[in-house]
């Protein structure tokens, strides 16, 4: 009942702008927004951090988004650990939110928290990352990439660019448990399976931050005198590592290689300089279909379970040429 009410102030606000329109009821529709969407309809959203300039984008794109479709968005920032992701979406199934929307910092241990807000009746939207669950009934659908898929473009990359020379790899990886980390490594191994030349010499976490990133990455220096190429989970690792190469000595993107993830406008600066050789991108302009969907789901609309994002790849050309447009 309450959803059919819904739809029909969803589609009322396409013809004019109410104002608090509201849905009553228990159901928690009350029309708290202001502005001129009318704010039927509150999202409570769970992010990750504000661990990389992938993210940056992604909270800003989210915001915009939520303003420009008349959503009243209530924020939060769980610092990269669960227990506050966790706690945050308590506190919104407490505060009735029409949906709550989460990008989950690690892959498991989400079941109980999910199942209270099913208990609630408040659907749950997962963007950017995926939960590990055998049940998937505990979310309406998952909206973001193919992490598998990047991890395999970057090793692709790698095998053409190698040929047949032996090819030492150091690999920097996101969150250990993040299904970014674990999906971008998968697909990469996968990729490089056929190619007995290319060899993984050391792998460790840099947990998606530039800092993460030179920090491994001048371990790595010191216990691997001859790297050939650095594989980083993200843009923001791969521009710590460049800080720590340089400072050992050594060219980043000719004495070392580097291939990264994301394409952010300071990996794409870095790859159009010649210091990073390749990059898969991820888009984190999630907002506008996050939003999409809300109104979709609380309007009682079925949606499928996986709403995939679409990326391309950048060679050191490329980043030239998209740059002068990039967005992030
Ligand atoms: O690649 C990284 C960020 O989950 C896809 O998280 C996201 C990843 C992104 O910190 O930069």
């Amino acid at each position: 009942m309450l959803k059919k009410i819904i739809t029909l102030a969803a589609s009322a606000v396409v013809v004019t702008a109410l104002s608090a329109c509201g849905g009553g009821g228990d159901g928690g529709a009350d029309a708290a927004g202001s502005g001129d969407g009318g704010g039927e309809l509150t999202m409570g959203f769970a992010q990750v951090g504000a661990e990389s300039g992938w993210r940056s984008a992604n909270t800003k794109s989210i915001q915009e988004s939520a303003k420009a479709a008349g959503v009243e968005l209530k924020f939060s920032d769980a610092q990269q650990k669960q227990e506050n992701q966790i706690k945050a979406i308590r506190s919104y199934i407490q505060q009735k939110v029409d949906v709550i929307a989460f990008s989950p910092v690690v892959e498991t241990g989400w079941d109980t928290v999910l199942l209270e807000a099913k208990r609630a009746q408040i659907p749950v939207i997962l963007t950017d990352r995926a939960v590990d669950s055998d049940d998937d009934s505990l979310y309406e659908t998952f909206i973001g990439s193919d992490f598998v898929k990047e991890g395999e473009k970057a090793g692709e990359w790698l095998v053409g660019e190698a040929g047949s020379d032996p090819t030492k790899v150091v690999e920097i990886q996101g969150t250990t448990g993040a299904a970014p980390a674990i999906d971008r490594k998968a697909g990469f191994e996968d990729a490089i399976k056929g190619s007995s030349n290319i060899e993984v010499v050391a792998s460790q976490t840099g947990d998606f931050t530039r800092s993460g990133g030179k920090q491994v990455m001048e371990a790595f220096l010191k216990s691997n005198p001859d790297i050939d190429v650095v594989y980083a989970h993200n843009d923001d690792m791969g521009l710590g590592a460049i800080e720590a190469i340089e400072a050992a000595g050594k060219v980043p993107g000719q004495d070392i290689k580097i291939i990264t993830v994301d394409a952010v406008k300071d990996g794409m600066t870095a790859l159009s300089e010649g210091k990073i050789n390749f990059i898969v991108e991820c888009n984190p302009l999630l907002g506008d279909q996050l939003m999409d969907a809300a109104e979709k789901v609380v309007a009682g609309d079925e949606l499928p379970k996986r709403i995939e994002t679409e990326e391309t790849t950048f060679d050191q050309e490329q980043a030239t040429a998209a740059l002068p447009d990039r967005q992030y």
